[in-house]
């Protein structure tokens, strides 16, 4: 089980009252910290530093924050720049970071090394503004927010875009936290009884996309046979109330409209079966690339009417330019999409991103789009571009938390045995029935596990 220690640590002061002299208003100060171990490992540790601003807005930000143990050093933290002189921590903000409105948060993070003991951090200050208070041990277990403990669509049932967020039925935005399959060509062995309820029990995963790929010995290889085998995935995933995305994976060719009557048959045929189920959501094309957003725009007006014509309501996520980059991997931006964007309702625009190859100017890019247009991570990786190389674990991190702060909905590739560092699993699982233990997780199951299976505190009402 993982180790959490909480600090709440408010403060309101009136500090500034005594310099300021005459009838102006005095910046009004104060800050909560939740501070965090998310895991702890022999010598080792990860921490999460959550900032919310209970004073005026502030347009800069440093936090400091006392290490009680001299063992205990700073190795990388993310989402600031951190530097550490004796025991005491720094962090700065960044650019992205830098506003921090009144009641807003960011969270923070970094690992360290210790030797002996890991005591809570004390003396944590906001601009110099002492945020005193007292220090929580083991934190609550999550509150389940539906008595009865029933699941993630139990909880929020149909979906719906509303803003830039996706809504639940009370319409309040959520986020929903899962797992990509692989290739269901080739991992089909992995997504059976025991693997689904491990997703949905252990893991607390809210959905499962399900990767079809077109080609590379996909869909097009046999339509009936991997529209059905979608449909059956679709149930598992409702009978253990979970999401089901819908991937109509395209990636070579580029161009979705190469495939334009594959999707049009397929949707049709998946839309029809699933209209009745609420737990359904459309992507029509995995990552267009060397394609024009108008091109990937004309093929979105054709595909959307077919899945709406039997399933009015569902959600639908729109592949964009340069593998669902927003434009960026081909050097354009998200403007080319806010400017002209796909003449519907109720769609949200795909973001991807590999943690290991894309960085702060994709982060930077998702921060301002986030603003404009619905995102949804419908796949992402802690690794490489390549779906392999060493996981980079400051950059996933600087990732979900950014994610998490903008309500960004995201489902990690993969939930597989692939023998690749992107895999959840070690290669050899799927041949066997433990999906829950944790010696058969890679290094990047371990962590995305331990990020999405924290509580989903869905609103309901
Ligand atoms: C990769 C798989 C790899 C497979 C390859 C085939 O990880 O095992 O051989 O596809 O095309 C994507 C794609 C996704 C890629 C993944 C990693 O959506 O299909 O999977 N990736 O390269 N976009 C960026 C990375």
């Amino acid at each position: 089980m993982k180790r959490i220690l909480a600090l709440l640590a408010t403060c309101a002061t009136a500090l500034g009252l005594m310099a300021v002299a005459g009838p102006q208003a005095v910046a009004a100060t104060g800050c909560k910290v939740d501070y965090t171990v998310t895991s702890q490992w022999t010598g080792g540790f990860q921490a999460g530093v959550k900032i919310t601003n209970l004073g005026d807005p502030v347009s800069g930000w440093t936090l400091k924050f006392t290490l009680p143990d001299a063992g205990q050093k700073l190795a990388q933290g993310w989402n600031a720049t951190w530097s550490q002189s004796g025991t005491t921590l720094t962090a700065t903000n960044v650019d992205w970071n830098r506003s921090l409105g009144t009641g807003a948060s960011t969270d923070l993070g970094f690992t360290g090394t210790f030797s002996g003991a890991n005591p809570t951090p004390t003396a944590f200050t906001l601009n110099g503004v002492a945020c005193t208070g007292s220090v929580g041990g083991e934190e609550p277990g999550p509150t389940d927010p539906a008595p009865g403990g029933t699941t993630p669509v139990g909880v929020n049932g149909q979906l719906h875009v509303c803003g830039v967020n996706l809504c639940n039925q009370y319409n309040r935005p959520i986020q929903l936290r899962g797992m990509s399959t692989h290739g269901i060509q080739w991992f089909s062995k992995c997504y059976n009884n025991a693997s689904l309820d491990a997703l949905a029990k252990d893991w607390k995963s809210d959905l499962l996309r399900i990767a079809m790929y077109v080609q590379e010995s996909g869909y097009e290889t046999d339509p009936a046979g991997f529209t059905s085998r979608v449909n059956s995935y679709v149930d598992m995933a409702e009978a253990r109330g979970m999401y089901a995305l819908i991937d109509f994976h395209t990636l070579t060719p580029g161009d979705p409209n190469y495939n334009l009557d594959r999707a049009k048959t397929f949707f049709a045929s998946v839309a029809a079966r699933n209209a009745g189920k609420k737990n359904v959501i459309y992507e029509i094309a995995n990552e267009p690339n060397g394609v024009s957003w108008t091109a990937i725009k004309n093929y979105a007006e054709q595909v959307i009417p077919v899945i709406r014509a039997a399933d009015p309501d569902a959600v639908v996520i729109v592949g964009t330019r340069g593998w669902s980059s927003l434009g960026v991997s081909d050097g354009s931006n998200e403007t080319e999409v806010v400017n002209n964007p796909v003449n519907a309702t109720n769609i949200m625009y795909a973001f991807h991103f590999y943690a290991a190859s894309h960085k702060d100017n994709y982060r930077a890019t998702v921060s301002r789009a986030a603003t404009k247009l619905p995102l949804f991570v419908t796949e992402f990786g802690t690794v490489s571009a390549t779906g392999g190389g060493a996981m980079d674990r400051a950059s996933t991190t600087a990732w979900l938390d950014l994610l998490d702060q903008l309500k960004i909905s995201y489902a990690n590739w993969t939930y597989s045995d692939a023998n690749e560092s992107s895999a959840a699993f070690k290669s050899g699982t799927c041949n066997g029935s433990d999906y829950s233990s944790s010696g058969v997780l890679t290094e990047s199951g371990a962590l995305i596990k331990s990020r999405i299976s924290t509580s989903d505190a869905f609103p309901t009402s």
